[in-house]
């Protein structure tokens, strides 16, 4: 029996499966677990995330004083390593973001502005979320092109780290490289692979995900660059990646999928890849063998997935 999947955008409605054990009402080890404030407030945050619907315009939030100085921590850090230690696609994005849409260490920016932004370079759009969702869900939401963004900021004690996604690791690690081309083509590639197949499979993408989107190394001139939104949103790992402590393995479908990987400590492996061109040959190879009694096929025109 094939699981549901969604086939017009209408029905990521329906793709709202949260995981909430990393969330900081949940998880002991969260930095806001004691501060009913910080709680309060990702109440506040997540519902509008939870009355979001396809099409309404995305939320705005008006970011305390408190949360924009954690932002400008996060942005100068990493904003200063940035030039040495990610790849060029990044980079470039980032330069397009500080130029037209308002990025930089003063501001949040929202998502309202920067899915319009990434509409145009790519035709990629956000939908807000309220914190980790399921592989499934948020595969299948690369299939047409949404990206799920989560809104809150992380605890102002832990700047540089956080056990969740945040609208840190989503604005700086994976916006920028959802403004390139190619990279966009990989995401979206990722989601379609993952529409109806068995729970195996996802937990296989999801892994391929893992060292590729999030944890990502690229060869560029020579040089071992960062392309993983987890990196580019970590001061600690990033460096740490880029060094010459961790194991690197060439980026290989089949035995990527099955590398155990870690959710709480720097990874001890990372997966290099010759370009985006050649970790997308690959995927798509990859792909094609996994087992669906079924292909699909995007249309762009109706931002729907036809099922022959
Ligand atoms: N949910 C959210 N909100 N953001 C993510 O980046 C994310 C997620 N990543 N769920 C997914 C899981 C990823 O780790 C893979 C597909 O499991
Ligand atoms: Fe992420």
């Amino acid at each position: 029996k094939v699981p549901w999947f969604p086939r017009q955008i209408k029905d990521l409605d329906r793709c709202n499966m949260l995981i909430t054990k990393f969330d900081p009402d949940m998880d002991h080890d969260h930095p806001g677990y004691n501060d009913p404030e910080y709680r309060k407030r990702r109440t506040v945050i997540s519902e509008l995330a939870f009355r979001y619907k396809q099409g309404d315009p995305l939320p705005v939030v008006e970011y305390t004083a408190e949360e924009i100085s954690t932002w400008r921590q996060v942005y100068q850090q990493l904003r200063g390593i940035y030039p040495s230690l990610a790849c060029k696609q990044f980079l470039d994005g980032l330069q397009q973001l500080e130029k037209e849409c308002g990025y930089g260490e003063d501001r949040i920016p929202q998502l309202r502005e920067v899915s319009a932004f990434l509409k145009e370079r790519t035709g990629f759009q956000l939908r807000p979320v309220a914190g980790l969702l399921s592989a499934r869900d948020f595969l299948a939401s690369l299939a047409f092109r949404v990206f799920q963004c989560t809104q809150y900021i992380r605890h102002s004690s832990a700047p540089m780290h956080s056990p969740e996604p945040d609208c840190c690791h989503e604005l700086l690690g994976h916006i920028p490289m959802l403004a390139d081309k190619e990279f966009a083509q990989f995401s979206q590639e990722i989601g379609l692979a993952s529409l109806g197949v068995s729970d195996e499979d996802i937990e296989k993408l999801s892994t391929l995900y893992w060292f590729t989107v999030e944890f990502g190394l690229c060869k560029q001139n020579g040089a071992v660059k960062a392309y993983g939104a987890g990196l580019l949103s970590s001061y600690g790992e990033l460096v740490y990646a880029l060094s010459n402590e961790p194991e690197y393995k060439p980026f290989a479908p089949e035995e990527t999928a099955v590398q155990p990987y870690q959710d709480q400590t720097y990874q001890p492996v990372y997966f290099v890849s010759e370009s985006f061109e050649d970790a997308k040959m690959k995927l798509r190879k990859y792909s094609a063998n996994i087992k669906r009694p079924f292909t699909v096929r995007y249309d762009p025109f109706t931002c729907s997935v036809e099922v022959l």
